[in-house]
């Protein structure tokens, strides 16, 4: 890690503000002072590094860019990017509790909560005091979250939960978990369920291959008695959920990048310095081969990523724009990892080098926040105007 070169071929950094380059600069001392030395012992043991979290609100991983009124960074949309570049260098599972935290939690409190809500949880939530969860996934609506089941009923002076969400990043150790749950109309709304509730518990999923230091979780909900204070009234429907996606969906575009970039570095240094057959094999062809396809498209990945960002800060990415980029640069960055894995020959499986972790992760990254194919579909939807999905 002490040598890594982040690749820069088309010299994106002469777009960047003096701002932009700070921010990622100071992600990136800090992911290599606090989080590449601890992180594969961290996966291996399948636990997630709770040291790290102050960390993450020192460097505006928490809210990059939600108002400083409410505790967040107050940065643009390029600044989030660079930081989630930097942190899934590191690790997509420790971005992974970041994209939650910011665009999952802080996102719709700020978005649709209530003036008293942002007040009493976002600061919170940028330091770190606060750890939350994001509940719209069900055992049998996965993809098509529409159909979920969990639901609420209007008891007067609270709700009155019930359901079952699966596959919730950060939910073992969350104080507060923004979950999607039907009305007695039918109608989708968010909740704010907070630990220690009574009925509400969070029990780990366990025996993950990929993101293993991030924990995983159920959240269930037995007669949970939610006051009405913590509904958020700001927006309805699935609309509600998936504009969060959209934004957590854009940060992973970033994030997929640092992965690539940090497998790309290794296997270019590995490669240089690897003998066989009298000469390093980075000379053989095979291999520039698969090195000059990995910075081609890590290039590509990037000016992606950037228009993107430009588009948000202008606010006119549309979601079909974000599923673009998602899927791409995801695609990219586990193509890269298969590749550099490669590239290293045994010591490619070996914890001695970050690629075989960033390769497993990445199996949950292509999947979770929409499926490579469901990004596909997005985009096929919005060139034909027919959707493929039902
Ligand atoms: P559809 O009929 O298309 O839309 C329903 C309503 O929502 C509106 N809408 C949006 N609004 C705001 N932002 C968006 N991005 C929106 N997309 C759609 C739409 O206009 C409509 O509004 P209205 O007023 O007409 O009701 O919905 P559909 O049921 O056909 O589903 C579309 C589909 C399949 C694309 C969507 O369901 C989807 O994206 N599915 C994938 C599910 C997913 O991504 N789940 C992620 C769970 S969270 C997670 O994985 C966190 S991992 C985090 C980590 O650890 O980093
Ligand atoms: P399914 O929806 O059952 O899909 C299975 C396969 O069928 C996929 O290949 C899919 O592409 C394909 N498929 C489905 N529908 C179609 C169609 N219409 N056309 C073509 N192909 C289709 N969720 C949360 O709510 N919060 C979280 O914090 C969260 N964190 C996660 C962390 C991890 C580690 C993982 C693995 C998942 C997480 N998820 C979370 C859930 C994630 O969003 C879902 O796994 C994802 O949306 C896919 O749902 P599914 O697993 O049920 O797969």
């Amino acid at each position: 890690q002490d040598t890594f070169q982040a690749p820069d071929y088309y010299n994106i950094d002469d777009i960047l503000s003096e701002e932009h380059r700070m921010v990622r600069q100071a992600a990136r001392d800090w992911v290599k002072r606090d989080v590449s030395p601890i992180i594969e012992d961290a996966a291996q043991k399948a636990e997630f590094p709770k040291s790290i979290i102050s960390g993450l609100a020192g460097i505006g991983a928490f809210g990059p860019y939600i108002p400083e009124e409410y505790g967040g960074a107050g940065l643009d949309q390029i600044s989030y990017g660079l930081i989630m570049q930097e942190i899934e260098r590191g690790d997509s599972g420790v971005r992974s509790t970041a994209s939650v935290q910011s665009s999952l939690v802080m996102f719709p409190i700020y978005a649709y909560g209530t003036e008293e809500q942002r007040q009493k949880f976002l600061p919170k939530l940028a330091t770190g005091e606060f750890m939350g969860s994001f509940g719209l996934t069900e055992p049998d609506h996965g993809s098509n979250p529409s159909g979920m089941t969990t639901h609420f009923v209007d008891k007067g002076d609270h709700y009155l939960l019930n359901g079952a969400k699966m596959w919730i990043s950060n939910s073992p150790f969350c104080d507060v978990a923004v979950v999607w749950a039907k009305n007695e109309e039918g109608r989708i709304h968010g909740l704010i369920v907070e630990r220690g509730m009574e009925g509400f518990s969070t029990p780990e999923t366990h025996n993950k291959w990929s993101l293993r230091a991030s924990a995983t979780g159920e959240l269930i909900f037995q007669d949970v008695k939610v006051p009405k204070e913590n509904l958020l009234p700001g927006k309805s429907g699935l609309g509600a959920p998936l504009s969060c996606l959209d934004s957590a969906r854009y940060g992973i575009a970033w994030g997929a990048i640092g992965a690539a970039m940090d497998c790309y570095d290794t296997a270019l240094r590995y490669s240089k310095e690897r003998i066989q057959f009298g000469k390093p094999i980075a000379g053989f062809q095979l291999q520039q081969k698969k090195l000059a396809e990995m910075i081609t498209e890590i290039t590509k990945a990037q000016l992606l990523a950037l228009r993107l960002g430009q588009l948000k800060n202008e606010g006119k990415a549309t979601t079909a724009q974000i599923s673009m980029a998602k899927r791409n640069n995801v695609d990219m960055a586990i193509t890269i990892a298969r590749e550099a894995r490669q590239i290293l020959g045994g010591m490619g499986i070996t914890g001695e080098y970050s690629i075989m972790r960033h390769m497993m992760n990445l199996e949950s990254v292509i999947t979770y926040e929409g499926t490579h194919d469901i990004h596909l579909l997005i985009t096929g939807l919005d060139i034909t105007g027919i959707s493929a999905f039902k």
